[in-house]
C-alpha cells in the first residue's frame, strides 16, 4: 500500500485535495468577498498573466501551418493521416455501413458504458490482436479495457504500472514516436532510450539495441513498436524479433507494446501482429496499447484498447480492477460511438472481410507511393542513395533530410513535414509525387 499512495499520481491527488481544502477554509473566513469591486492586487490584470505562451507540438502543429499557408500548391506530409489519391481524407465503406446501421437500430441508447468500456468491443479487439486462437484469451488471463485510442491507452497502461509495478522505469526507442517520452512521464514513470535506429545505414541498429536492453536493470519496461516503427519505418526481422523476445524474457524485461499500425504495414492483420503474438506464445506476460485511428480510418473517433496479458485469470481479474481506478478519475468511462463501429465491424464475417480488402487497398496505395517517390527522385538522378524509402515500413518515410532542408521544402514548395525528415507517405499521391520530388531534388543540390 506505501508505494500506491507514494506514486505521483497520488502525489498529484493529494497536492490537489490540499488544494481544494485550503481555498474552501478561505472561503469560510471574512477576509474575501466576492464582490468583483473589491480592488485586491493585480485586480485588472488576468490571474493568468504569468503564462507563457508553449511551443506547438512538432506533428499536429505541422498541420497548424499548413492551415496558415494559402498556396494551392501546399501539401501536408505531417500528420500521419490517410489521404486517397484525390487527396481527400477517407471514411471507410465498410464504416459507414456500420454507422448506418447503428443509427437505423433504434433500441440503442446513449448510457454511459463501463468504466472499461463496451464488452464486445473488448473481447474482439484482444482477438484482433493476440490471434482468436491465442491460448491467453482461451485461459481468460487477458484483460482488456477500452480507451481513448493509442495515445489514452498507452497513458492509462503507464499509470497502471507506475502504480502496480516494481520497476518504474521505461525504455523507448531512439528515435521514437515525439509522444511517448512526455505520455510515460506525466504517467509517472522515468524514461530511458535505447538505440534502434542507425542513420548511417538508415536501418536497424541491432547491436546498440542489444547491448542497451542488455545493460537494463532486470525488469525494466521496454516499449516496442510492433510494426511500421514511427518515425523511422524500421522494423526488425522475425529472426531479430525472436532474438530480443528472448533477450527480454532471460531479464524479465515487460514488453509493453505499441500497435498503432496493425494492417498498415503490410496489408496483413495476423502478420503485422506477429512481433506480440511471438511474446505471447511463450506463455509471459505483456501488455499492448491498439489503436484503430489508422487501420479502421476512426483517427478522431478516438477509439483503441489497452489489453495486459496476465500469467493467470485471477490475476488478470485484479489487474481490471485496478485498471478501473486509473480510468474512473481520468475520464470516468470511454466514448460509445466508435467503439461500437468497431465491435459491428469485428462481429460480423462480411464485414471483417470488406474491412481487410478496404485495409489492404490503404496499405498497398502507400506501398505504390513509395515505388512512384523512389522512380521521381531516380529519374532526377537526385544524389544519395534513396533505396530506404522503398525498403522502409508503414505510414512513414525517414527521409534523412535535415531540419534546414525541411525548412527549405517548407518555404520554397509549400511542403509540410515534421522537422526530423519525416514524411507521411499516406498523404502523397500520383499527382503530388513530382512536386515532392522536385523539392527533395532541390533540397539536397541547395542545401547542404
Ligand atoms: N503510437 C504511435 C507509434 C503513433 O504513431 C501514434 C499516432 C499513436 C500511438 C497515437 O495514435 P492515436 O492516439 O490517434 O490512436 N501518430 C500520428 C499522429 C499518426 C499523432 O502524432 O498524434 C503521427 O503523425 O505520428
Amino acid at each position: 500500500m506505501h508505494s500506491v499512495i507514494a506514486s505521483p499520481a497520488d502525489r498529484r491527488l493529494s497536492a490537489l485535495i490540499r488544494h481544494l481544502e485550503g481555498s474552501s477554509n478561505a472561503m469560510d473566513s471574512d477576509t474575501i468577498t466576492a464582490s468583483p469591486a473589491s480592488g485586491f492586487p493585480g485586480a485588472r490584470n488576468s490571474v493568468f498573466e504569468h503564462v507563457v505562451r508553449g511551443p506547438e507540438d512538432p506533428i499536429l502543429g505541422v498541420t497548424v501551418a499548413y492551415n496558415k499557408d494559402s498556396s494551392p500548391l501546399k501539401l501536408n506530409l505531417g500528420v500521419g493521416a490517410y489521404r486517397t489519391e484525390e487527396g481527400k481524407p477517407l471514411v471507410l465503406n465498410v464504416v459507414r455501413r456500420a454507422e448506418q446501421m447503428l443509427v437505423n437500430d433504434s433500441s440503442r441508447v446513449k448510457e454511459y458504458l463501463p468504466i472499461v468500456g463496451l464488452a464486445d468491443f473488448n473481447k474482439l479487439s484482444a482477438k484482433l490482436i493476440l490471434g482468436a486462437d491465442s491460448p491467453a484469451i482461451q485461459d481468460n488471463r487477458v484483460t482488456t479495457v477500452q480507451c481513448l485510442s493509442g495515445t489514452g491507452s498507452l497513458r492509462v497502461g503507464g499509470e497502471f504500472l507506475a502504480r502496480h509495478y516494481h520497476q518504474r522505469t521505461i525504455y523507448i526507442p531512439l528515435p521514437t514516436w515525439g509522444n511517448h517520452p512526455k505520455v510515460f512521464t506525466l504517467a509517472g514513470l522515468s524514461v530511458k532510450t535505447y538505440r534502434y535506429y542507425d542513420p548511417v545505414t538508415r536501418g536497424l541498429n541491432f547491436q546498440g539495441l542489444l547491448e542497451d536492453l542488455g545493460s537494463a536493470p532486470s525488469g525494466a519496461i521496454v516499449l516496442l513498436h510492433a510494426c511500421a516503427h514511427n518515425p523511422t519505418g524500421v522494423d526488425p526481422t522475425p529472426q531479430q524479433w525472436e532474438q530480443i523476445r528472448q533477450l527480454m524474457r532471460s531479464k524479465a524485461l515487460l514488453p509493453f507494446f505499441d500497435s498503432a499500425y496493425q494492417g498498415f504495414a503490410s496489408g496483413n492483420l495476423d502478420a503485422d501482429a506477429h512481433s506480440i503474438r511471438l511474446f505471447v506464445a511463450d506463455g509471459g506476460e505483456c501488455i499492448v496499447a491498439q489503436s484503430y485511428a489508422k487501420n479502421m480510418g476512426l483517427y478522431g473517433e478516438r477509439v483503441g484498447a489497452l489489453s495486459i496479458v496476465c500469467k493467470s485469470a485471477d490475476v488478470a481479474s485484479r489487474v481490471e480492477s485496478q485498471l478501473k481506478l486509473v480510468i474512473r478519475p481520468m475520464y470516468s468511462n470511454p466514448p460509445i460511438h466508435g467503439a461500437s463501429i468497431v465491435a459491428t465491424i469485428l462481429k460480423d464475417k462480411n464485414m471483417f472481410q470488406e474491412w481487410t480488402i478496404e485495409l489492404k487497398a490503404m496499405a498497398d496505395r502507400i506501398i505504390n507511393m513509395r515505388q512512384q517517390l523512389f522512380d521521381a527522385l531516380s529519374t532526377r538522378g537526385t544524389p544519395g542513395d534513396w533505396s530506404h524509402i522503398i525498403k522502409q515500413i508503414g505510414m512513414f518515410t525517414f527521409t534523412g533530410l535535415n531540419s534546414e532542408q525541411v525548412a527549405f521544402m517548407t518555404k520554397e514548395y509549400h511542403i509540410y513535414m515534421t522537422s526530423d525528415g519525416r514524411i507521411s507517405m499516406a498523404g502523397l499521391s500520383s499527382r503530388t509525387v513530382p512536386h515532392l520530388a522536385d523539392a527533395i531534388h532541390a533540397a539536397v543540390t541547395r542545401v547542404v
